[in-house]
């Protein structure tokens, strides 16, 4: 029995890639510097897994921006509007976009919260390896020469393609599959090439095989590994599948001649099952027992009879992480702020390592040669006493799921009037400035108390409020200059939640989040949001609306608690969120924005397990929201989605108005949303904030009269498309001139209410 990992974190512990990748784009420091601090990286990172006792050590799984990105350059899939770039600079052209040039879609890997960029394919793209010279080879050879044999980790050729999308300028009826005779010639060259350098192994990762796959998708994952598997010259094959149970495809590539499969025996358990009856006696089968998508210690002993289970039913046995470790923090041990009976129940990347190897050693050597650790894990798993909150459970038992308010239409009648029709407004945050950000850094090194601080974002409040009321907005925000990141804020606030000082994980690029753990029953030990935004209110004539995160988004940015259901930690969130408005409702606030940018990334991959989660994640946001006046308006917000999937989910929370992102699809959701019954409030964008470019009263206008179309002017909103905290006031303010502009001018044209 060996070990392995699927992948580990490329970030570094203080997040040198950052700080490295950034110092490269403003011009601190050259190309050299930046592929050096790379190369250091990648060295820690094969000497620690070396070291630490992993058998089978992966390489290529760095990247200076996203593994996606990566394959879509090594294949030399690179959209014409790059041509006139090379190197790095069109590697990170295509990743940001440059003047005048835009970049790759970025969307969601799989359910994480890790985005990739979209390849862009067409029936003229032209695939190629650079062969002996690429960087899968090169990476090999650099952790060879450090004495450090590896498995390099490709992409599989059946999930590049459907990760990607068909270029804007493809025939309607082109798929990216269509390439796949092209593409295998190209991973026919690179496997040429690997087995050239001495690689034994390589790993292809297909975690589009944990979603629903049709027939001729599967008949091209055979067409595949058929290919691969009958060349002659070649590395091993591992094929690697991650985030849920392999499904219809395990009997498909049992049948190629793949020599091993990495299988996800966390998120997909019941897989460890058909291993038995699948004919893999001849193969090598990594069993993924150790969750690389959480910070939960492993229950050894579970791990290591599932382990044991399997050993006669395949060839040879590798104990691995269900999948790279790239969505888990590195290392507990920067961490000694942590709650005590907290800390000993926690696995980082870094102790995910150890436990791989120490069930290696079980399997190897029998118990007894670990008796010591294994006693020692075991004391640490299961659920502490003090997680449990009577108070909250005993809430929420008498409860119950009655939860529900007048129906829409009633309320809507009793909210009319309030506002002009069209009415506008922003998304929540505005920018986070350097001043802000100086602020927060003040407190935290303590050179200012928190007083001072609170005085500091009053004033933030203050011009915050005044510029909306200049500019004419409808129903204004405070701004949000007290939070970071949203979850993080709350997550702060409320009991059960315990943060981290160094857990970043890439979140895209050099974007990183720190997850909070969600680790007990939650709590809102006081209001959270109260003072700021009555504050806020008494600065103004105008109504300003109430923020927070709704409780799916709160689970979905968090790693959560596995001892009990998510649905039933959803309702502690949602309980807490349910005091928190109805204390925003006693204060005086009639707008209370819950959002759920989150809503569609947690929507399982296969569609028998969706009811399920839309049932209670609708439950929840129910709960939280249900709990107010009818005259008191419930917003939600919803981003980073393809809502066609989840339209009757959105109806289904029942808010009074939903403002998502519509911009870059011309207004075609408010048209869809309309076409499938949708009849609440909406607030389609009107504008695109993630890209600095002001928009102009005309096509804002447009974008008004597109939306008129489908949704009658009493139902539709006018506001951006997300928040503002990552934009500059000189873009923030010109648009949202112009935003009221355009409305002005649309309102003005409205036939004459009776
Ligand atoms: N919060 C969390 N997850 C998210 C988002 C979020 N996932 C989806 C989307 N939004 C991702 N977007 C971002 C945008 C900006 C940053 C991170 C994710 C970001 N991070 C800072 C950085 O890396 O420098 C650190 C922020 C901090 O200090 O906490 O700018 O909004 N949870
Ligand atoms: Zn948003």
């Amino acid at each position: 029995v060996r070990t392995t990992v699927l992948g580990y974190p490329r970030i570094g512990a203080r997040r040198e890639l950052k700080r490295a990748t950034e110092d490269y784009w403003a011009g601190r420091i050259d190309a050299a510097a930046l592929h050096q601090a790379a190369a250091a990286l990648r060295r820690d990172t094969w000497e620690t897994l070396r070291d630490a006792g992993v058998d089978l050590v992966p390489s290529h799984t760095f990247s200076f921006y996203d593994h996606v990105l990566d394959h879509a350059e090594l294949f030399g899939a690179v959209p014409r509007r790059f041509a006139g770039l090379d190197g790095l600079d069109r590697y990170f052209a295509m990743a940001r976009g440059t003047e005048g040039t835009a970049p790759l879609e970025m969307t969601k890997w799989f359910d994480t919260n890790y985005h990739y960029l979209v390849p862009e394919l067409g029936p003229d793209t032209t695939f190629r390896t650079a062969g002996a010279r690429s960087r899968p080879v090169t990476e090999y050879e650099e952790a060879a020469a450090l004495g450090v044999t590896t498995r390099p980790v490709l992409l599989g050729p059946l999930s590049f393609l459907l990760l990607a999308k068909p270029a804007v300028d493809a025939p309607k009826d082109f798929r990216p599959l269509d390439l796949l005779g092209p593409l295998l010639d190209a991973y026919v060259g690179l496997l040429d090439g690997l087995a050239d350098a001495g690689v034994e192994w390589v790993q292809l990762d297909e975690p589009v095989l944990a979603a629903d796959r049709n027939s001729a998708e599967l008949s091209a994952l055979r067409t595949v590994y058929d290919r691969l598997g009958s060349l002659a010259h070649r590395p091993k094959l591992m094929v690697a599948t991650y985030f849920g149970p392999i499904g219809p495809a395990l009997p498909v590539l049992a049948g190629t001649r793949v020599d091993g499969l990495a299988l996800d025996l966390v998120a997909g358990a019941a897989d460890a099952d058909r291993i038995a009856a699948a004919g893999l006696g001849d193969r090598t089968v990594v069993a993924g027992l150790v969750d690389g998508r959480n910070v939960w210690r492993t229950d050894l002993a579970r791990a290591m009879s599932v382990a044991a289970s399997l050993l006669g039913s395949v060839g040879d046995l590798v104990v691995g992480t269900s999948c790279s470790l790239l969505h888990v923090p590195l290392d507990l041990t920067l961490e000694p702020d942590l709650p005590d009976g907290l800390r000993d129940r926690l696995a980082f990347a870094r102790q995910k390592v150890d436990e791989v190897v120490l069930l290696g050693r079980a399997l190897r050597e029998g118990h007894q040669a670990v008796q010591r650790e294994l006693a020692a894990a075991s004391a640490a798993t299961g659920t502490a006493e003090d997680t449990v909150d009577g108070r909250v459970r005993a809430r929420l038992a008498s409860l119950g799921t009655g939860t529900s308010r007048r129906d829409y239409a009633e309320r809507a009648r009793l909210q009319a009037g309030a506002l002009p029709p069209l009415p506008t407004t922003t998304i929540g945050s505005f920018p986070q400035t350097a001043r802000i950000r100086r602020a927060r850094a003040d407190l935290r090194a303590g050179r200012i108390d928190q007083a001072a601080y609170d005085t500091r974002m009053r004033g933030e409040i203050d011009e915050i409020i005044a510029l909306q009321e200049d500019i004419g907005l409808d129903v204004l925000v405070h701004g949000e200059p007290e939070r970071n990141d949203m979850v993080q804020y709350f997550a702060e606030r409320l009991s059960g939640f315990a943060g981290t000082s160094h857990g970043w994980v890439q979140s895209y690029g050099t974007r990183y989040v720190r997850p909070p753990i969600l680790y007990a029953d939650v709590a809102r030990p006081r209001p959270m949001t109260v003072e700021w935004t009555t504050y806020a209110q008494s600065r103004t004539g105008k109504p300003v609306k109430g923020m927070l995160t709704g409780p799916v988004t709160m689970l979905a940015w968090s790693f959560v608690r596995d001892d009990q259901q998510l649905a039933e930690t959803a309702r502690q969130v949602a309980l807490a969120l349910r005091d928190e408005i109805r204390d925003l409702e006693a204060a005086g606030i009639r707008y209370i924005q819950v959002d759920e940018p989150a809503l569609r990334e947690l929507l399982p991959l296969r569609a028998a397990d969706q009811p399920a989660y839309v049932d209670w994640a609708v439950g929840a946001f129910r709960l939280a929201t249900s709990g107010v006046a009818e005259r008191t308006q419930i917003h939600s917000h919803m981003c980073y989605s393809e809502f066609g999937e989840i339209v009757d989910t959105i109806d289904a929370l029942d808010a009074d108005v939903t403002s998502v992102e519509a911009a870059r699809s011309r207004m075609e959701l408010v048209t869809d949303l309309a076409k499938a019954g949708y009849r609440r409030g909406i607030g389609p964008g009107v504008y695109d904030i993630h890209s600095p470019r002001v928009p102009t009263v005309a096509e804002i206008e447009e974008a008004l009269r597109l939306a008129l179309e489908a949704v009658p002017p009493d139902r539709l909103w006018v506001n951006p498309d997300c928040g503002l905290k990552t934009r500059t006031y000189a873009e923030v303010e010109p648009a949202l001139r112009n935003l009221v502009e355009a409305t002005r001018r649309v309102r003005a044209s409205l036939p004459a209410r009776r």
